[in-house]
């Protein structure tokens, strides 16, 4: 019987490999992913010919009706509309040069109003409205209210976010209103000075090769928004906010572990796993800022000096 079993599993498995073989001759050839560089060229190319092509409805922002909701529309210059000045021509646009898997990407920001609060940091957490759209004038997203993003969040596999550096990018050039006031029915106004804008961005600071269920691969975005309040994060909740836990200043907080314990410092409460908590190896002083102590002045703070007592009585 056994016997019996192992010549019919011999056979199955060369059959199997057989018809393997046989799948691969025929198998479609996986299509390579495309150059980054050579896609932020063409992704420019896009983007440049969409701004000379089309406006935004400037005269509701210059002459606001009552009731308008502070939301950019975009469209095309034609018909009655030819006379419309194109985004490329705005004084309101500018760019910014954002370097990620070693491709400069240029992207496009629109400030129609800044806002007065305070700038988040890349680290930090943002609550807008936003609206995501093609360069075709299709919209895959559209918030009905506003929303959370948590920035580091989004380059993290189990909470992917917004997946959208550019997105990112642009919101720190904004602020978020001076305050807000509460209604009646328990919702909120924000006070009207909140950030105003928009962002043109290549693939290669969103999703590039990977296609979403509507957003098709190689796709260059644009996100306008209303950023209505920033949040600065400290994630681990251990002194030190988020942004300053980006040792290597590329602007990825996820890629920064001290310790080597593959909980980035931006999560973890003792950086350098000596058994004492982060917070209790800083001082953070009363105007807010931190003071990061050496006490053996090799030049590597306490907090991420797993030996901070090593030589210190020679000092
Ligand atoms: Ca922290
Ligand atoms: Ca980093
Ligand atoms: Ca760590
Ligand atoms: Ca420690």
């Amino acid at each position: 019987m056994k016997l019996n079993n192992l010549f019919i599993l011999i056979v199955l498995t060369s059959i199997s490999l057989i018809s393997c073989k046989k799948d691969d001759d025929t198998a479609v050839e996986p299509i390579p992913v495309r150059d980054r560089g050579e896609q932020a060229i063409a992704d420019d190319e896009a983007l440049i010919a969409y701004l000379q092509t089309h406006f935004y409805n400037e005269e509701d922002f210059q002459n606001p009706s009552e009731g308008f909701d502070y939301k950019i529309k975009f469209d095309s210059i034609a018909g009655d509309n030819s006379d419309k000045t194109p985004l490329i021509d705005s004084e309101l646009l500018s760019t910014k040069m954002v370097t990620r898997n070693e491709v400069e990407h240029k992207i496009y920001i629109l400030k129609i109003r800044e806002g007065v609060g305070t700038h988040p940091t890349f680290a930090d957490s943002t609550f807008q409205n936003y609206r995501g759209e093609l360069l075709n004038e299709f919209s895959f997203d559209n918030t009905a209210n506003p929303t959370w993003f948590d920035h580091p969040g989004t380059f993290t596999q189990s909470n992917p976010g917004i997946a959208v550096v550019a997105l990112t990018e642009a919101l720190v050039e904004f602020g978020g209103a001076s305050g807000f006031s509460i209604n009646n029915d328990n919702s909120v106004t924000f006070n009207n000075d909140f950030g105003v804008g928009a962002v043109f961005l290549p693939s290669g600071l969103a999703y590039f090769n990977s296609p979403t269920a509507t957003i098709p691969a190689y796709s260059p975005l644009i996100f306008s928004f209303q950023l209505y309040s920033v949040n600065q994060a400290d994630h681990d909740q251990d002194g030190i906010p988020s942004y300053l836990e980006d040792l290597d200043n590329d602007r990825i907080v996820a890629n920064d572990d001290s310790d080597e314990d593959t909980i980035p410092n931006y999560l973890d409460v003792d950086d350098d796993n000596d058994g004492t908590l982060t917070k209790d190896e800083i001082t953070v002083n009363e105007d807010g800022s931190i003071t990061f102590p050496d006490r053996n002045g090799n030049g590597i703070p306490n907090y991420l000096d797993e030996d901070e007592f090593e030589n210190v009585n020679e000092l």
